[in-house]
């Protein structure tokens, strides 16, 4: 397990944090999404010999927010 920063734009209420903190929960390879929304952070807690940058990425992405890592 590794945890990596990202910086998240379009992130602006607790509905927002939620729906990003569920959608990456649903990988079962992604432990833990914790969530700074003030800072525009999130901590995602992953297995890396399943997931990757690109996949947490995209998944934020479907809901329209941008993710880079920080
Ligand atoms: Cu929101």
């Amino acid at each position: 397990m590794t945890t990596s920063e990202y910086n998240v734009r379009g992130m602006h209420c607790v509905g927002c944090s939620s729906a990003i903190k569920k959608l990456l929960e649903k990988n079962k390879h992604i432990q833990e999404v914790r969530v700074e929304l003030y800072e525009s952070k999130i901590f995602v807690t992953y297995d890396e010999s399943n997931v990757d940058h690109d996949t947490i990425v995209t998944t934020v992405g479907r809901f329209g927010y941008q993710a880079a890592k920080a």
